[in-house]
């Protein structure tokens, strides 16, 4: 039987996708841009088979997986006119879960896997249409580098020749979120004060860091990035039920980085997303200094380094 072998990596929004305007088709509220992370995601194998099962690093899926990946499957072949169950083997090489967006890299396999299998002809923008069905960050792992979303569709974003820049990822906490992003969201966006205004100045932060990426403007772009978190973590906070990722940690990393900038000037710039854990927008030049420091002030916290990788491919 055919099977096809596909991977995808994460991405980390710099500008934060979080509401949907329609729950089924996952197509969100405001438009967000991301950094594909190089070395960190996904890779999986699809076969049609006679149920449509899932493992993930060998074992057999949570009830919560299984569920979203049959609702994804069953939108599929719905929309892309299909009738093939699929049985998918995913290996990750991130944390689960653990708010490095493991989704958005599953599903950008799981698309780009499915398309080759069933010969569906899509070419990338569709495929990550498709992507989007799993979870609506898979849109922009299909794109290498950086990474649009607005509605319905993702493409890729060019940024100027020099600007170089990569994230740190300081691994808080390698536990599973309590509560799923899609769950959150919902609540945030129903319940929250504040999503309006988190809302609204989505659209601004998208167009000012799309602008700065084109440009080349660093601080720009971190800064846009900071308070495109920091309102979505407001806008959670401020719901019923109250909702927090961060951790005490997490926040203490955030103070870190301000203390950073005091003394060194805006070389780096934090962002978080529905977990614990942080991650550190700098310069590549600038790698080694913020490793260290992170190191010697958080001796005991695991970190990983990653440059803009590659979008979703097929072996
Ligand atoms: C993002 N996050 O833009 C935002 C920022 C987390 C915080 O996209 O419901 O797993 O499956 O579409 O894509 C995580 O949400 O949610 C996410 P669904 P998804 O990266």
């Amino acid at each position: 039987m055919k099977k096809v072998t596909s991977s995808a990596n994460a991405n980390i929004a710099l500008v934060k996708y979080w509401g949907k305007e329609d729950s089924i088709y996952n197509i969100p509220k405001v438009p967000s841009l991301s950094m594909t992370l190089d070395g960190l995601g996904t890779r999986t194998e699809v076969e049609t088979s006679s149920s449509d099962e899932l493992t993930i690093d060998n074992y057999p899926a949570s009830k919560e997986a299984y569920n979203k990946y049959i609702n994804f499957l069953n939108k599929a072949r719905l929309l892309y006119d299909f009738k093939d169950k699929i049985k998918a083997n995913t290996r990750n090489n991130i944390p689960y879960a653990a708010g490095l967006a493991s989704s958005a890299s599953s599903f950008a396999a799981m698309a780009a896997g499915i398309n080759k299998l069933l010969n569906l002809g899509l070419d990338q923008k569709a495929v990550s249409a498709l992507a989007r069905l799993g979870s609506a960050s898979a849109a922009r792992s299909m794109f290498t580098g950086f990474a649009a979303l607005e509605k319905e569709f993702a493409y890729g974003l060019v940024a100027h020749k020099n600007l170089k820049i990569m994230m740190t990822i300081v691994l808080v906490s390698k536990e599973k979120k309590a509560l799923s992003s899609t769950k959150a969201m919902k609540i945030t966006q129903n319940t929250s004060p504040l999503y309006q205004d988190f809302y609204e100045e989505s659209f601004e932060n998208f167009l000012r860091a799309k602008e700065a990426l084109k440009t080349g403007d660093f601080p720009l772009l971190g800064k846009t990035m900071e308070l495109s978190t920091i309102k979505m973590h407001a806008s959670m906070g401020s719901s019923k039920p109250q909702i927090d990722f961060l951790q005490p940690l997490s926040l203490e990393v955030i103070k870190y980085i301000y203390k950073l900038r005091e003394e060194l000037g805006n070389i780096a710039y934090f962002t978080a997303d529905a977990g614990p854990n942080i991650k550190i927008l700098h310069e590549i030049q600038n790698k080694d200094i913020i490793l260290n420091y992170i190191k010697i002030n958080f001796p005991n916290i695991d970190i990983t380094q990653s440059y803009p990788g590659i979008g979703a491919q097929c072996e």
